[in-house]
């Protein structure tokens, strides 16, 4: 077929996607709480950030600050509009609205800040598109409840939603609950599961166990939030947000293939479990064959059915390949090897535009819902010229070969996706590293790693390019 002058659908949703902690900044503005955010310093290419205990005088958290959108959000989402964004995806700093997480009542200027800010984008017809809890949580109830290990987290968060949803059930139509809930997977890694889920294991802890039975508190809020949204507002649309990245063999051998599919497995059976509304039948086996004890009860797994999701929502940057272990179990911090085709970005991620076809058709084929491509982007290093330009080719390239890919799955494959937000629209702090070196934007944010530079703002060459990619709702990308 020849793409070449198709164009996407009608009201396809074309913008850009961002989470509060990493642009926000005012982490203490208007009675906002401690999240786990915050105390989190700044990292490097290949150097984990630090989670301190509380707040260190004498380390840097780049989170604080951000890029100031908090003051700044007028300047751009002017910027946006400019672009021709029909969605702005960001979340909801549940410390703005409940600072402990606990409290009886929400924080007004906390929900005032988002009315404003949401008026803003309904201004120039941009949707908000919102994420209920994005790599955050008040720090509070790390503290006193030990984050999601804890089921009493469950109801703060069921509150948390209900008051948002009802506060902005005529503003906001596309909801997501958990950001990339599957990310802590990678449950050995330095800090995925405190960012998933305000988690610190202690020494002698099975990080497996934690992390699976904190994912089922957060499925089980999650599935719970979902059947409230929709007695408040029938027409919300509430999804899941899920890290996807295929997960190949690297050969056909068929022990390669199957250990291919269990890594799958055991990476997405969050999503299964979000639409489905029950647990695959192998996971509940290796529950049982690993003697965890989880507390998984008959009203958690009635709570699930009533509240499976409208869409799948899922961020898109790489890909990655297993081979054999001798083993079925797949242990994603471990088990991971290069892919021989591909090339890695400079933070090594694996870079693979027609892995984004087949994971429109993979979960096409699964859970028969419309897709969300809530972010996907190219972390780089961008130079400035003396007179304000960035010329971001590589960024461009990166964007229009995964758009085609893209386009490819809804054209030809006949996927029914509802948009497409690309990362960090704005450059703004990584998650991983906490870097602002690191930036995704098509608008240059004058930063540096350690928070000193102007903040002002700069168009990149991408920015030209996508303004130009929605103008013609995607037609000129072959
Ligand atoms: P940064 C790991 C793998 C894939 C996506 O990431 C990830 C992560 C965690 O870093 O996170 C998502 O900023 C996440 C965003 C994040 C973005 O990808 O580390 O939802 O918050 O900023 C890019 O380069």
């Amino acid at each position: 077929m020849e793409l070449k002058g198709q164009a996407f659908p009608d009201g396809f949703l074309w913008g850009g996607a961002v989470a509060a902690h990493q642009l926000e900044g005012g982490f203490d503005q208007d009675g906002k709480g401690l999240s786990t955010a915050d105390v989190m310093t700044i990292g490097a290419n290949g150097i984990s950030r630090k989670i301190t205990d509380g707040i260190d005088p004498n380390e840097f958290y780049p989170n604080h600050n951000a890029i100031d959108f908090y003051h700044r959000y007028p300047e751009d989402i002017k910027l946006f509009a400019e672009m021709g964004f029909k969605a702005f995806r960001t979340s909801i700093a549940w410390t703005r609205i409940f600072p402990n997480g606990d409290e009886d009542e929400p924080n007004e200027a906390g929900l005032k800040f988002y009315d404003d800010m949401f008026d803003e984008c309904l201004k120039y017809g941009i949707q908000p598109v919102i994420t209920l809890s994005h790599f955050e949580m008040p720090y509070h109830l790390v503290k006193k409840y030990g984050g999601w290990r804890s089921r009493k987290v469950i109801d703060y968060f069921v509150k948390f939603a209900t008051v948002v949803f009802k506060r902005y059930k005529n503003k906001v139509k596309y909801w997501m609950t958990f950001n990339e809930i599957n990310n802590q997977t990678d449950y050995e890694s330095s800090h995925a599961l405190f960012t998933d889920s305000g988690i610190i294991p202690k020494p002698g802890e099975n990080n497996e166990k934690l992390m699976y039975q904190a994912a089922h508190y957060e499925l089980v809020a999650s599935a719970k939030a979902v059947k409230i949204g929709h007695e408040i507002n029938p027409d919300f649309q509430i999804g899941c947000m899920i890290a996807m990245t295929p997960i190949y063999p690297l050969t056909s051998k068929p022990k390669d293939v199957l250990f291919a599919q269990r890594a799958m497995q055991t990476r997405f059976w969050f999503a299964d479990v979000h639409a489905n509304g029950f647990y695959p039948k192998w996971l509940l086996n290796h529950f049982a064959e690993e003697n965890f004890e989880m507390d998984i009860t008959n009203n958690d797994l009635e709570s699930l059915k009533e509240g499976r999701v409208d869409y799948i929502g899922f961020s898109y940057y790489m890909s990655f390949a297993v081979k054999d272990t001798g083993k079925l179990e797949y242990n994603e911090s471990h088990d991971r090897v290069d892919n021989p085709y591909i090339k890695a970005s400079e933070w090594g991620w694996q870079v693979d535009p027609v892995g984004l076809r087949y994971a429109l058709n993979w979960f096409n084929d699964r859970y028969h819902l419309p897709l969300f491509i809530v972010e996907n982007g190219l972390g780089a290093v961008d130079k400035i010229t003396s007179d304000k330009k960035v010329h971001d080719d590589y960024r461009i390239e990166y964007m229009n070969n995964h758009i085609s890919e893209m386009k490819k799955a809804v054209l030809e494959d006949g996927v029914d996706l509802i948009g497409y937000t690309p990362w960090g629209c704005i450059d703004l702090v990584a998650a991983s590293t906490g870097q602002m070196s690191k930036r995704y934007g098509m608008i240059y944010v004058d930063e540096q790693d350690d928070g000193t530079g102007s903040l002002e703002r700069y168009r990149k060459d991408s920015f030209y390019w996508f303004e130009n990619v929605i103008k013609t709702n995607g037609s000129e990308i072959g």
